[in-house]
């Protein structure tokens, strides 16, 4: 699927629609107070609208990527759930994700030593950084280090090199598409450490169950343990998203360490019962992954 199947004359009365052949014959739709931010760059259009209910809202070729009223249900649990899966994680790489909310999790952690951050669109970056403040506030943490590129192309040159990797991509139109292919997963295996751990962008059990059949599959097959969560986010389709993961060694559906007080106070989603429940699918899910 290409992004010119897209609609992008979404605005229509006031109103944001999200109109996409992924999800046909359903459209989430939004109040808008103002359009803050509308460019298209190298690689796909750029939106920021301010909402009247849910803060502002970044959308990319017309797909919704956050909202701020509920950007934190999925930031955390893409974040903390493969973090905690890892009984000492120090060196993260994450992929895709401009807006930065992934990053400022992973800077909760005191233990990680060095985050390497590969994106391939600047702009996004920009935007995220004048636009939303509490989810750029990622970048600011040193151990932070940003590369610009295709992230298929930057994981292909690491061996042995990350404890943990999260892929916080679009969905599989337009520059997200490489990022759901098995030679990007057997990159992503191939970069890790001994006992590291991957977390991917899973899509929805209700909309996209090719994808989840998908990807589960391939994580299956490359590595020893796999699972998936499914979290809550009101303004992704259907209501809900998955996060697709592998490990070399590691149990998922456990923290491997207790949190801590602080981190705990600071979170809003993420608890260590939430990490276990958001393994335990519904059994029309259990049967399609089990197929
Ligand atoms: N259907 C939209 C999926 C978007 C997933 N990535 C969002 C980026 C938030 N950091």
């Amino acid at each position: 699927m290409t992004n010119n199947m897209i609609n992008l004359n979404t605005v229509k009365n006031g109103w944001f629609s999200e109109i996409c052949p992924m999800w046909p014959g359903v459209a989430l739709s939004l109040e808008i107070m103002e359009t803050l931010y509308s460019e298209k760059s190298r690689f796909q259009q750029i939106d920021l609208y301010q909402t009247r209910h849910h803060g502002k809202m970044l959308v990319l070729d017309g797909i919704i990527q956050l909202t701020e009223f509920d950007e934190f249900t999925y930031q955390e649990m893409m974040a903390h759930l493969p973090l905690f899966s890892h009984p000492d994680p120090k060196n993260i790489l994450v992929i895709g994700g401009g807006d930065g909310g992934v990053l400022r999790e992973i800077g909760r952690h005191p233990q990680v030593a060095k985050i390497d951050f590969c994106e391939i669109d600047e702009a996004v970056i920009a935007v995220s950084k004048e636009f939303l403040p509490s989810l750029a506030c990622g970048y600011d943490d040193p151990r932070v280090k940003v590369h610009i590129g295709d992230g298929h192309a930057f994981v292909k040159n690491k061996i042995n090199a990350y404890d943990v990797i999260i892929v916080d991509s679009s969905d599989p139109i337009g520059p997200g598409e490489a990022l759901f292919k098995k030679s990007f997963y057997e990159g992503l295996k191939n970069a890790l450490k001994p006992g590291g751990i991957i977390a991917t962008q899973g899509e929805s059990i209700f909309m996209h169950q090719d994808w989840v059949v998908t990807l589960a599959g391939i994580t299956r097959e490359l590595f020893l343990v796999q699972a998936y969560a499914n979290i809550c986010v009101p303004t992704y389709p259907g209501g809900n998203i998955g996060i697709c993961m592998g490990s070399l060694g590691p149990e998922l559906v456990r923290p491997a360490r207790q949190i801590s007080q602080i981190l705990q106070d600071q979170l809003k989603y993420y608890t260590p019962q939430i990490h276990k429940a958001a393994f335990v699918l519904p059994h029309f899910v259990e049967k399609l992954l089990k197929e």
